[in-house]
């Protein structure tokens, strides 16, 4: 790390808002106990006295920003299925349940700490790296040929045989894993982030969870070295980036993110840039990029101004720029790896969603296409002049855009509004949508990832009763339908390890 901490309430520490809070610690539930005590008593074990979490996910406002109260407070009445969160309906009354949902809901009145102590503290390593054998336990035609599917309903994940297009494995994930896992350069070893912060590495060979880290105690991302040598988490809570050994996850360094006048920020996401053998952030706080190469085992940052917050981002092929979405979702910017500088803006409103981009050589130049949150349309952008060339229409705002090198077709979900059970289907060289489909009407269908020839791809069904389906990418016809629960994001290891154009890294 090249500079040293000056704001030091934000050195792995987060003060929320102790003011505002008394008044659900002080409340008093019917039967006069106080709600404090009542979640020390029935839920400070799995989630922790603090609310930080434990066998059951962190309890705090950050960390439940995406569900509902309502949500949570059937969840304290009946339970999760399949977890060990059980129903609490003949223990508690109706008041007591609502107290304890706006309880969870408040931020807690003292300060939480999740610094290089509470890091290391957290390390569960189980099986050393070198410990377990170098062979699979199970036998496939291609190893390069796996998928992982990521299985949000009941928090598990599948392994997937990408040439039978057949389930080999199913394990239990932590709570609420979010964005891509990623894989360590041979495709063996494999890195998960949870919302709660916490990293596992797993050994896909030995079907085995090989050591756990919790980084912070709401992560955005994780990204792992193109040498596969280092793991870097990106947080929300506390403003750190942190630095991980890749072997066993041992902490390397921390870096609490801050501006040079000491003000902290979040950080909206953290790539591996393989080229320049550096990782890329982009703070949501404060109007700045960062460059961090690691030099005996210590970050080294390198700061980008910009002249907007930034939000997601994404890279062109040679990694010399950076395009990212400005937070105030009106537009976005490229910016100059090499010298800093914002050498474009694009006329991007509806908030694009760079962070699902993908390029592809149209009419002899490369083009990338995003999708937008906030508008039913996909920008396709020339990232020789940075000029829009085509705003496609679709029928809603989207999440998601896949492709692969040898597929004629970009596959586009809807993942807002009414039409969210369809998916649009775009021919790449005509750059006009070519089929849309309704796999599974009134179910959300979304995130598609094509095998490592990009000859079939995965579409999911994002329900409990759920399923990804194949199709051939050619014809478009469905192949079948693999049941899952909930299935969000899948991910080919040759794809992934290859950075293929038409996925995400
Ligand atoms: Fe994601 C990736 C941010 C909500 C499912 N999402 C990412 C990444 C970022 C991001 C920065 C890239 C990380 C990576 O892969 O390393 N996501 C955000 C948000 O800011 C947003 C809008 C609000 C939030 O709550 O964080 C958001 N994301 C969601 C969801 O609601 C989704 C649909 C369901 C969920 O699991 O939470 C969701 N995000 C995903 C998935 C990816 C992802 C499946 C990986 C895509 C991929 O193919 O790589």
């Amino acid at each position: 790390m090249i500079f040293k901490p000056t704001l030091k309430t934000l050195v792995g520490t987060v003060l929320l808002a102790s003011a505002a809070l008394s008044a659900p610690t002080q409340a008093q539930d019917k039967n006069n106990t106080d709600i404090h005590d009542l979640y020390l008593q029935q839920c400070a074990a799995c989630h922790g006295p603090d609310r930080l979490g434990g066998m059951g996910p962190a309890l705090l406002p950050e960390n439940l920003g995406r569900l509902k109260k309502s949500e949570a407070e059937n969840v304290i009445r009946e339970g999760r299925p399949a977890t060990q969160m059980r129903g609490y309906e003949d223990i508690l009354n109706d008041q007591q349940i609502a107290n304890l949902t706006n309880y969870i809901y408040q931020p807690p009145s003292h300060e939480l700490t999740w610094g290089e102590a509470e890091i290391r503290d957290s390390r569960i390593v189980n099986h050393p790296l070198g410990s377990l054998p170098d062979e699979p336990v199970f036998e496939v035609d291609d190893l390069m040929n796996l998928f992982l599917v990521v299985e949000i309903g009941d928090h598990h994940v599948t392994l997937l045989d990408g040439d039978k297009m057949e389930p080999i494995h199913r394990f239990p994930s932590r709570f609420a894993l979010h964005g891509g896992p990623k894989y360590g350069p041979e495709g063996r070893f494999v890195y998960f982030g949870s919302r709660d912060g916490w990293i596992t590495k797993y050994d896909i060979y030995n079907l085995k969870v090989v050591a756990e880290v919790r980084a912070g105690i709401n992560m955005r991302n994780i990204a792992v070295s193109a040498d596969g040598e280092y793991v870097m988490a990106a947080n929300y809570l506390p403003h750190t980036l942190v630095l991980f050994d890749a072997d066993n996850l041992e902490l390397l360094d921390f870096v609490p993110v801050e501006n040079e006048a000491g003000d902290s920020s979040r950080v909206s996401a953290v790539y591996a840039a393989p080229p320049r053998d550096s990782f890329i952030a982009a703070l949501k706080d404060i109007p700045e990029a960062w460059e961090i190469t690691v030099k005996n085992d210590q970050a080294q940052i390198r700061r980008m101004k910009s002249d907007t917050l930034l939000d997601d981002f994404f890279f062109d092929p040679s990694y010399e720029h950076l395009i990212g979405a400005a937070r105030d979702g009106k537009h976005g910017i490229v910016m100059n790896l090499d010298s800093g500088d914002t050498v474009a803006e694009l006329p991007l409103p509806g908030m694009p969603h760079l962070g699902s981009g993908i390029t592809w050589e149209y009419e002899g130049r490369r083009v990338m296409a995003t999708p937008h949150f906030g508008a039913g349309a996909i920008s396709i952008i020339d990232m020789d002049t940075w000029e829009v060339i085509k705003t496609l229409k679709t029928d809603g705002p989207g999440f998601f855009m896949r492709s692969h090198e040898n597929s004629r077709y970009a596959w586009a979900d809807v993942f807002f509004g009414p039409n969210a059970d369809k998916v649009h289907v775009i021919d790449k060289q005509t750059l006009e949508i070519v089929k849309t489909l309704q796999p599974a009407p009134g179910k959300v269908a979304a995130h598609v990832e094509f095998d490592r020839h990009g000859e079939k791809l995965l579409l999911s069904i994002w329900d409990k009763d759920g399923a990804v389906i194949v199709y051939d990418a050619d014809t478009l016809e469905e192949e079948k339908r693999i049941p899952m629960n909930k299935p969000s994001g899948k991910y080919n290891v040759w794809n992934k390890i290859h950075y293929e154009e038409g996925t995400s890294h």
